[in-house]
């Protein structure tokens, strides 16, 4: 039985993934690293959106379609900012809003990101925990073919359509993990990393100087779940992003970015064949159903994570 499960996390995959997990061991055996890089500043307030995906999801208010926000919700509020502002791609909900308030209030206030997320996680109900990858600002930004972008205006604005040329997290030189972060890893049973786009989920989160570090030293096994099947994305543009940066959109891509200190790969049954290339890297591989339609899929694959990281 695992005592303390470390999953590094980046949005919608790694919920999903954190929704069938809660449900195989207790939550709050769970830490979860969550990354930062995605995170913006609009209208006066700081949004976290992959920190809120997961803690939303983990508390049960998650709204399931569209993996990320508040289900039930309304956007009066947003309605109302048209008329003093033409910047309101980014669709924020009248009850996610409350989160941005309260967290912008304490960080005004001079709170560090984890102290302030660590009270929303909290108020929420949610009982595994939940810290920023660091206290610092870490962002991405993009050289694209429409030009420097960053993150949400890439992802969201452009609907992630421009071809990412290169990948820069400002500020991550200079982080520090946050309180937690690095005894999360070095003391965890099993560190697991979700499945994120590797690029910019997982990216920012290893580009935290000591974090990758952390990885290569625990004497936990190390568990990454590939996010590309069959050459492709469930969601996002992984796949896209992996070509146009030359890595190439494969499970065994993503592997070899891991190869340094993932000791077990999982590969959905689709690329069974990719075995061998991912083996000959060093990891150990095993192949199950890793499509989460349903809870029962999201059980099954928590199940077989764990069991591969207890064999
Ligand atoms: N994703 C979108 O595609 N469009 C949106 O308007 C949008 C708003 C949004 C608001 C709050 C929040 O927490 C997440 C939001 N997301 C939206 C998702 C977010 O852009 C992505 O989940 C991640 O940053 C990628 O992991």
């Amino acid at each position: 039985m695992f005592e303390r499960v470390t999953v590094l996390a980046g949005g919608v995959g790694a919920a999903r993934f954190l929704e069938g997990l809660t449900q195989v061991v207790p939550p709050e055996s769970i830490t979860v690293i969550g990354n930062t890089g995605d995170d913006v500043e609009l209208h006066g307030l700081t949004i976290c959106p992959d920190l809120d995906t997961v803690t939303y999801m983990l508390a049960g208010l998650a709204d399931q379609e569209r993996g990320w926000g508040l289900a039930n919700e309304t956007f009066h509020a947003l309605e109302s900012l048209k008329r003093f502002t033409n910047e309101t791609w980014f669709q924020l909900g009248d009850r996610d809003l409350a989160t941005h308030i309260f967290r912008g209030s304490l960080l005004r206030g001079g709170f560090p990101l984890s102290e302030v997320t660590a009270r929303i996680v909290r108020s929420l109900g949610v009982r595994s925990t939940i810290l920023p990858m660091s206290d610092n600002p870490v962002r991405t930004w993009l050289e694209t073919d429409a030009g420097q972008l960053d993150f949400q205006t890439y992802f969201v604005k452009h609907r992630a359509e421009p071809v990412v040329r290169s990948v820069d997290f400002v500020g991550a030189a200079q982080a520090a993990p946050a309180p937690g972060v690095l005894e999360a890893i070095a003391q965890a049973d099993a560190v697991i990393l979700a499945p994120s786009n590797p690029v910019i989920s997982i990216g920012p989160i290893l580009a935290v100087p000591g974090i990758r570090e952390a990885l290569h030293e625990t004497s936990a096994r190390v568990l990454a779940i590939s996010p590309i099947i069959g050459g492709k994305a469930i969601k996002g543009p992984a796949a896209a992003m992996l070509n146009s940066l030359g890595y190439g959109a494969s499970a065994s891509a993503v592997a070899n970015l891991y190869r340094d200190f993932a000791d077990v790969f999982i590969l959905d049954e689709t690329d069974r064949d990719l075995r061998p290339a991912v083996e000959e890297l060093g990891m150990r591989t095993v192949v199950c159903p890793t499509i989460m339609k349903g809870l029962p899929e999201k059980i099954a694959l928590a199940q077989a994570v764990l069991e591969a990281a207890s064999s």
